[in-house]
């Protein structure tokens, strides 16, 4: 959900129109389009880069994800593991073009825990994949930007504490 929809649905719900305060950060909202579309836009033509980078800072952390026995494993499961990185951050991607943290939080938060138990998946290493992302991705930006999609990684890396 937008952000824009998030307030319409809590006006509705109280049967009331928006007050100055949510009109105010409708305007916000509407006003940063131009500049979270750019951001986007940037997310996602260098994607590879950030993923490849972040997964070898990864890999380097943490060698035992990827020495015999370690859940990533294999040529196979290191893909996979890096699949799972890009995905993180396409869902980084979707809250940047929202303004909101909900689609991080409905694709990518609920049952993560339980998912990653079953797979035999170390969290904390995943989180940590989020954190090198969050550093790679923020260096290449500048200010409101960076403050930006640095808050949806630590909504995401909190998500997996
Ligand atoms: C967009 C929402 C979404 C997420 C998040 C998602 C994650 C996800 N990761 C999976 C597997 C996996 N995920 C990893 C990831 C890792 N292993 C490690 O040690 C590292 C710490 C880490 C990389 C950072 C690995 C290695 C597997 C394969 C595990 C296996 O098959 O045994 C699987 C099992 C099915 C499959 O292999 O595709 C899912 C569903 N799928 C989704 O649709």
């Amino acid at each position: 959900m937008s952000i824009l929809m998030k307030l319409i649905v809590n006006a509705d719900a109280e049967v009331r129109y928006p007050t100055p305060g949510e009109l105010e950060q409708m305007k916000n909202f509407v006003m940063s389009g131009e500049r979270r579309l750019r951001l986007a836009q940037s997310l996602t033509q260098s994607r590879e880069r950030i993923v490849k980078q972040s997964g070898n800072q990864l890999f380097q952390k943490r060698p035992d994800v990827v020495s015999p026995g370690g859940n990533a494993y294999g040529e196979e499961m290191t893909a996979t593991c890096l699949r799972d990185m890009d995905y993180y951050l396409r869902l980084i991607t979707y809250s940047v073009v929202a303004g909101d943290a909900t689609p991080i939080e409905e694709i990518g938060v609920i049952g993560v825990r339980q998912m990653y138990n079953s797979l035999g998946t170390p969290i904390e290493a995943v989180a940590e994949s989020i954190r090198a992302m969050k550093n790679v991705t923020t260096s290449m930006m500048s200010g409101e930007d960076a403050s930006e999609v640095g808050a949806y990684f630590d909504y995401l890396i909190a998500a997996m504490q």
